[in-house]
């Protein structure tokens, strides 16, 4: 009796503390997998997650940038809510402030060991950042126990790994100096030196050059510890999954964040040519291929039945992002986005609707899909319930228990979805408004559309593609919609 009583309290507990792996992919569009309409063969790894889980149709990261998107999916607080949240120099401070309950520290509270691996893109430190010393506060601060990090984007320096506070293979008798302000590097700049690169450039990204690639930022030393490109996916692979490795025992939660598909676009001569697609293309392969040895490791080490794996991305595709990598020369019939407007840096449907696929077998159904309208923001709260832990109504604020819908439990989903790039927009069942102004339109920052004074409202189910502004056919949605935003602005809901 007891025995049976011990039993089913420890299946319980199994069933309610699910290994969590977050698989956070950098800037893969929803049309970039192959479940979502891109060529057969692409992403073989990311189609077995599918078939063994459930796809979302309508899933939305919190804005069309990096930064403002994981302080959202992390603190469960809308970026807008906090000054500082654009995309961040490379050489930021700490956008999180230590102590604020994040998916980490609520699940570090309920027993889990806790790590992140990649791009972090969140700032680091207080004030002047000293790369040859311990950088703090990092991610230790807001609740995890291990970290190896890219401390900004692969186009920006400091071009190292951030180990447990520490560069990763630094050589003390050559220090690292960082700068945004004034230039410190007196080697050729790749605005001086293009024929140094091995990749062009078509805007900014000409500061210092590491590994035949030029940055934003100025860099100088350090020259033992900054990162081959080619090399990042296999370190960060292999730095995820000896994570996974020694915390097998559990509970645990991985955020696996990787470089990919972000630019530059270098990806290990293993995936080079395999898509046709040149760079972007092949990057997709390698993003896949990482996909694959996390699930791979699950597999190996028992963890497959008690894991809830969420694979999915920070923002919407971008073809030309500042580097001339042929992303559109090559194409072909490709469509980044899907059938969606737009990309990256948008408020259009292309900016934050991205692909996702949740995998937890015995409670998610193999092979499903749901339409129901999804936010990352919500991924927070749902973890936090899910391992029982309590958070006031400060801690996780703009955050809902999501879990009947992260399931595929008959579920009608958020009942409204802001939409942040720079602006916001909103999703309210098939409706999709856009206040007044202008948002960046096609796939990278460069061409703009802007709106009329009653902005812009389109019927996402039988326009998809929002082509057609019906917001003058509609004056009364579009009001309840605006006075919908400017609530969730100035209030907690
Ligand atoms: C832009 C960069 C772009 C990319 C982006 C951040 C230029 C011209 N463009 O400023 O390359 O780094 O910032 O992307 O420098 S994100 O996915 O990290 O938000
Ligand atoms: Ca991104």
């Amino acid at each position: 009796m007891i025995t049976a009583l011990l039993a089913c309290v420890a299946t319980m507990s199994v069933a309610h503390r699910p290994n969590v792996v977050l698989i956070y992919i950098d800037d893969l569009g929803y049309g970039d997998v192959t479940l979502n309409g891109a060529q057969s063969g692409l992403t073989p790894n990311v189609d077995r997650l599918a078939s063994q889980g459930l796809t979302f149709t309508d899933a939305h990261c919190s804005a069309a940038t990096c930064t403002p998107s994981r302080y959202t999916l992390l603190t469960g607080q809308y970026a807008f809510r906090k000054k500082g949240t654009g995309v961040a120099p490379g050489d930021a401070n700490m956008i999180i402030d230590p102590g604020t309950m994040t998916i980490a520290s609520a699940l570090k509270q309920a027993g889990y060991t806790t790590g992140v691996v990649g791009k972090w893109h969140l700032g680091l430190g207080e004030g002047p950042i000293d790369w040859n010393g311990l950088i703090t506060p990092g991610p230790e601060s807001i609740g995890f126990n291990y970290h190896f990090l890219i401390p900004a984007t692969g186009d920006r320096v400091p071009t190292v790994f951030v180990e447990q506070g520490r560069v990763v293979n630094l050589d003390p008798s050559d220090p690292i100096r960082v700068s945004y302000k004034e230039r410190i590097d007196e080697s050729p700049s790749g605005k001086e030196r293009p024929d140094l690169l091995k990749m062009g450039l078509t805007q900014g990204h000409d500061q210092t050059i590491v590994n035949g690639i030029s940055r934003i930022g100025w860099m100088t030393g350090g020259q033992s510890a900054r990162w081959v490109d080619e090399d990042i996916a296999d370190t960060l692979t292999r730095k995820a999954v000896s994570f996974i490795d020694k915390n097998k025992g559990g509970p645990f939660f991985l955020y696996f964040a990787t470089q990919d598909i972000h630019v530059p676009r270098a990806p290990n001569k293993r995936f080079v040519g395999k898509s046709g697609m040149g760079p972007r293309g092949d990057a997709i392969v390698e993003m896949d291929w990482i996909v694959g040895q996390v699930l791979k490791t699950l597999d190996k080490d028992g963890l497959t039945d008690k894991t809830l794996v969420i694979f999915t991305s920070d923002n919407g595709p971008v073809l030309d992002d500042g580097y001339a990598d042929q992303a559109n020369e090559l194409l072909g019939a490709h469509k980044p986005a899907g059938p969606f407007r737009a990309g990256k840096y948008s408020r259009f449907e292309g900016g934050t609707r991205v692909p996702m696929i949740v995998r937890w077998p015995g409670f998610v159904k193999p092979g499903t899909t749901t339409d129901a309208l999804f936010g990352q923001v919500d991924i927070s709260r749902t973890l936090a319930d899910l391992a029982g832990v309590k958070t006031s109504a400060q801690e996780l604020p703009d955050s809902r228990d999501a879990l009947a819908a992260l399931i595929g439990k008959p579920a009608l989903g958020r009942e409204y979805l802001v939409e942040e790039a720079g602006a916001l927009s909103i999703r309210v069942g098939d409706w999709k408004y856009i206040l007044p102004g202008s948002t960046s339109d096609g796939l990278g920052p460069w061409t703009r559309v802007q709106f009329g004074k009653s902005g812009a409202l389109y019927d996402v189910r039988i326009d998809p593609g929002e082509t057609t502004d019906v917001a003058a056919q509609h004056p009364d949605v579009v009001a309840r919609l605006r006075a919908l935003i400017e609530d969730v602005k100035a209030n907690i809901r």
